[in-house]
């Protein structure tokens, strides 16, 4: 029996380590499901890692799994994820499709016992991602969420700043996402969300918010159409009151013509009892105290195969594969599991609950109903 197998079903116990059960780790064994534009930042990470071998990719349209396969050197292609999961030997799988097929090969993952790791957004409902989560807990495999803002090197600064305690209790932050970035160039397939900014970059922006401030307790949310040939919303605000009663406002827009355009970039202006916290432009963090204001910039590393467009989410992929990897090798859950994911899809829907209705949600409320 796999030593994912084992692995005790409660959530809240940590998952035993595969040495424990004799289990041969070196090197894990994987196949990546979806090769398209995000695969190959995704596989360019993994191999910035040791111990992980990439065995077999799969896509829907053959050649562009082979065109990857051939690019990363991978063994075996498939078209058919049924075919993959019947012959491969695999440690776990790393899904990359768009979000409509998510629940699909997770559940084709679970019921061959192979543990999973998904693209953010986990899915595109929340009674979907609540299946997925549920259908990986009956079926004894670990369920992850790879959702990388939070590794961004910035803003796990901030985190560990705000750890520190030297600036006294955040009271108000301001999370913005604003830009005019034309997004659609290289995931032409956002165009035709229906539902658009919350899932794609509210799944980032308000797991940050999760990550820096803890849950939320209420949220109020606007929503906008402003680019008119797309589908979805491109502007969206949300307002939480999240912890120990931080007044959060997030902003996010892909229709936001500024000066300076600084895709991806997320700035943030926290504001506390004994100072505040800036995060602005070319990852320069601000702090302000009655001692004045000290200034030092925090950027990513730099990868060779990264998008310069993109550097500084590419850069995070890394880090959040490690701790991926560091869940697996463990057995220990990692900061992005299926179950804290599920939190950050909650609000996401909240936020869309709140627009609709044009009131506020009370999450604690929703927390509770759903046990
Ligand atoms: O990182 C992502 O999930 C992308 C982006 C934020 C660039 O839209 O979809």
């Amino acid at each position: 029996m796999p030593w994912w197998k084992k692995i005790k079903r409660d959530p809240t116990e940590t998952f035993r380590t595969a040495s424990q059960y004799g289990g041969n780790m070196t090197p894990l064994r994987f196949a990546v499901l979806g090769c398209g534009f995000w695969s190959q930042y995704q596989i360019a990470a993994w191999r910035e890692l040791e111990g992980v071998e990439l065995v077999a990719v799969y896509n829907r349209t053959r050649a562009k799994a082979e065109k990857v396969a051939r690019q990363f050197s991978v063994a075996r292609v498939y078209d058919d994820a049924e075919a993959l999961f019947a012959t491969e030997t695999l440690d776990f799988v790393d899904i990359i499709t768009d979000v409509d097929t998510h629940a699909t090969f997770t559940a084709l993952a679970a019921r061959a016992g192979v543990p999973v790791i998904c693209q953010k957004p986990m899915a595109p409902t929340l009674a979907m991602a609540e299946s997925m989560v549920q259908t990986c807990r009956a079926a004894g495999v670990p369920f992850m969420i790879h959702e990388n803002f939070r590794w961004q090197t910035p803003l796990r600064k901030v985190k560990h700043l705000l750890e520190e305690g030297t600036l006294g209790k955040p009271f108000r932050a301001r999370i913005l996402f604003n830009s005019s970035f034309p997004v659609f160039d290289n995931q032409p397939f956002l165009r035709d969300l229906k539902q658009f900014i919350l899932t794609d970059v509210g799944s980032h922006i308000l797991d940050v918010a999760r990550f820096l401030f803890g849950e939320a307790r209420t949220l109020y949310c606007r929503t906008q159409r402003v680019n008119p040939t797309i589908q979805g919303e491109d502007v969206a605000t949300v307002v939480m009151e999240m912890g120990d009663g931080v007044t959060v406002s997030c902003e996010m827009s892909y229709a936001s013509r500024l000066e300076h355009e600084r895709f991806p970039e997320t700035y943030l202006l926290i504001e506390c009892g004994g100072g505040s916290l800036e995060l602005g432009p070319d990852c320069w963090i601000r702090l302000t105290t009655t001692e004045g204001t000290h200034a030092k910039r925090y950027p990513p590393p730099y990868y060779h195969w990264a998008d310069p467009r993109y550097a500084l989410i590419h850069a995070s992929i890394v880090p959040c594969n490690a701790d991926l990897l560091r869940a697996l090798r463990t057995g220990t859950l990692p900061e992005t599991s299926g179950e804290d994911n599920l939190q950050t899809v909650r609000l996401i829907y909240a936020a869309y609950d709140s627009a609709v209705a044009d009131t506020v949600v009370l999450l604690d409320r929703q927390r509770n109903a759903a046990g």
